[in-house]
């Protein structure tokens, strides 16, 4: 394993704790609203704190781009967190959540850790070096018959356009053997990266929610595009993804 993703799993360990402790008495857990269906809690800033805590004390001139505290610092390594993705589900007791910490060097994502501390799954990645869960080698699926595939869907509750949403759901959803909207764009990725989901369709996430996930999709032999079917602007939050055979099958559904 590259160094960097050994200090980035320390980090995701050290969050998954504070996740685990907080998730066994959720009535004493301090909700906050950043607005309209997005919500903070103590444990998801107590979690970004000793992931930043850790990556600083192994790499003090990196940069961080992270989901509650933002962006730091000016080097061309940043480093993008989410301490928890599916706060919603975390706050619920829905046991579908991760920690998502990326390394994007110059631009382009390199390295990627996904922890699923429910399940004590470590998910990584290192750009041409494959994906991983757990240390065993993970692929997508070879599934081709859009009649047989699952595909994974997400969109943050509320703020994305309910005509379009509704309009790739109906199409996605006739087209294929199940739509299926887990509440963590992180999870769905790893999903897809086992060959869980054979597809996977996003709209307007955050950098945070999708960049580490998108390298494991890769790394597991997936393909992962705008719904123009171009390059991913993690900026623009949108990301389709499947098996390469796949894929434009997908694109034409929420074209
Ligand atoms: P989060 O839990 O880290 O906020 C839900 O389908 C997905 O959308 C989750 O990955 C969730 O990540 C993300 N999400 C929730 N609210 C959002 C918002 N306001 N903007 C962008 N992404 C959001
Ligand atoms: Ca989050």
């Amino acid at each position: 394993m590259h160094p960097m993703l050994n200090v980035a799993t320390k980090a995701a360990r050290a969050a998954g704790k504070i996740i685990n402790r907080a998730s066994m008495d959720l009535d004493l857990v301090k909700v906050g609203t950043k607005g309209p269906n997005d919500f903070v809690t103590e444990a998801d800033q107590a979690a970004e704190a000793a992931i930043i805590e850790v990556l600083k004390q192994a790499y003090p001139d990196h940069s961080i781009l992270a989901e509650e505290s933002g962006a730091t610092g000016q080097s061309d390594h940043v480093w993008i967190i989410d301490p928890i993705d599916g706060t919603s589900n975390f706050i619920h007791g829905y046991p579908c959540y991760a920690v998502s910490i990326a390394l994007q060097v110059r631009g382009q994502v390199m390295h990627a850790i996904v922890y699923d501390p429910v399940n004590n799954d470590l998910y990584s990645a290192s750009r041409g070096e494959g994906a991983f869960i757990n240390n065993k080698r993970i692929r997508v699926s070879k599934r081709i018959r859009t009649n047989e595939c699952l595909i994974g869907v997400s969109y943050p509750a509320g703020s994305a356009d309910p005509d379009v949403q509704t309009r790739r759901l109906i199409s996605l959803n006739a087209n294929s053997a199940g739509v299926r909207r887990s509440g963590s764009a992180v999870m769905d990725l790893t999903a897809l990266a086992c060959g869980r989901l054979d597809a996977y369709v996003a709209c307007g996430l955050q950098p945070w929610d999708l960049a580490a996930g998108m390298l494991l999709v890769q790394e597991a032999g997936g393909l992962a595009t705008g719904f123009d079917g171009e390059g991913v602007k993690l900026e623009e939050g949108n990301l389709v993804a499947a098996n390469p055979k796949l894929l434009p099958q997908i694109l034409k559904m929420v074209a």
